[in-house]
C-alpha cells in the first residue's frame, strides 16, 4: 500500500454471472446486499474511500471489458484501488472471482473476499480461495471485521486478534476466532440514500433492505 497516498480506496466488486439466467434482468437494475453492507461499514474507517462495482449492473456508463464484466485495467488507471474486496455470494461466480483476484494480486493490490460460498467448516474451500489470488478471507458477517481489517492492513499490524479471518502465514492456514453475527441492525444503516459511495460503474436504482438467514 502506498504510504504517500492520502486517502486509500477500497473497491468492492460483485463478479458477473457466468451466463444469462432468470436473474440477469433484475440484477441489471439492483445489486446484492452483502457488499453494500460491507461498503457501508468500511466507509466509516477514517482515511478510506469506498466504491462498489457491480459487474451485473454496469448500466450505461460503466467501463466494460471486451471479454466480460468491467474494464479493471481502466479502473486501476483511473482510480487505483489499494484493497479490493470480492463478493463470493454465489458459487457460480467463483471462476470469475478468482480471475479478478489474480488480476489485482498481480498488480500488488491486497485482495480480500467474503460471502456465503466461503463459509465452510472444512478447509478445502478456504485453502482453494487462498491459492487463487485471495490474501485474506473474511468468514461470516463482515461489518465489524472490515472496520478492524482495513486499518490493520494499512499499518501492517498482526491480524491474529481480528475475528473471522482466514489467511496463509508461513505456509500454514490461520483461522482466527469466529466472528459473532451482527445483532444490532440499527448500528449499520445502509448508505445508498446518497450516491457518494458508488463509482460511475455501479449505478444502483432499486433497493430493498432485507437480511435472510434461510435458504
Ligand atoms: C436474498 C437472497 C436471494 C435473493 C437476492 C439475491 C441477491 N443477489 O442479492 C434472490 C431471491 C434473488 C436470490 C436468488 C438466488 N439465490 Co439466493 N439467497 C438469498 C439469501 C436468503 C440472503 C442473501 C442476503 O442478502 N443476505 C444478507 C447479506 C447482508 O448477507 P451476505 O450476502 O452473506 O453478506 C455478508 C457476508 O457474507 C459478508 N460478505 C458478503 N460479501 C462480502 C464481500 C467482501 C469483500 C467481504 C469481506 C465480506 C462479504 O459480509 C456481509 C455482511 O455481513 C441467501 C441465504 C443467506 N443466508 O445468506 C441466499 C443464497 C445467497 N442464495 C443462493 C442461491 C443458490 C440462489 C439462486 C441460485 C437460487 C436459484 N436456484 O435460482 C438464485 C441466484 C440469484 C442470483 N443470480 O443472484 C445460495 C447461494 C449458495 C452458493 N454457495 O452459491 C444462498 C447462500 C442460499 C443457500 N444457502 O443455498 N437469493
Amino acid at each position: 500500500m502506498d504510504p504517500q497516498k492520502k486517502r486509500k480506496l477500497f473497491r468492492l466488486i460483485n463478479p458477473v454471472y457466468p451466463r444469462f439466467n432468470i436473474y440477469t434482468y433484475i440484477a441489471h437494475i439492483t445489486t446484492a446486499l452483502g457488499p453494500v453492507c460491507v461498503g457501508t461499514a468500511a466507509r466509516e474507517v477514517p482515511g478510506w474511500d469506498v466504491e462498489i462495482i457491480d459487474e451485473n449492473n454496469l448500466r450505461r456508463h460503466g467501463p466494460r471489458s471486451k471479454d466480460e464484466g468491467a474494464d479493471h485495467e481502466f479502473l486501476q488507471i483511473d482510480r487505483p484501488a489499494d484493497v479490493v474486496g470480492l463478493y463470493g455470494g454465489l458459487t457460480s461466480t467463483i471462476p470469475r472471482l478468482y480471475k479478478l483476484a489474480k488480476f489485482y494480486a498481480q498488480r500488488g493490490v491486497i485482495v480480500i473476499a467474503g460471502g456465503q460460498h466461503f463459509v465452510d467448516d472444512d478447509n478445502d474451500v478456504v485453502e482453494n480461495a487462498l491459492a487463487n489470488g485471495i490474501k485474506y478471507l473474511v468468514l461470516g458477517e463482515a461489518e465489524e471485521t472490515i472496520q478492524e481489517l482495513l486499518p490493520a492492513l494499512e499499518k501492517g499490524s498482526d491480524l491474529k486478534n481480528i475475528k473471522g479471518l482466514a489467511y496463509i502465514e508461513n505456509g500454514k492456514l490461520i483461522r482466527t476466532a469466529p466472528r459473532a453475527p451482527v445483532q444490532d441492525f440499527d448500528r449499520w444503516p445502509l448508505l445508498f440514500t446518497r450516491w457518494g459511495v458508488s463509482a460511475a460503474a455501479a449505478w444502483i436504482v432499486n433497493f430493498v433492505r432485507l437480511r435472510g438467514r434461510s435458504g
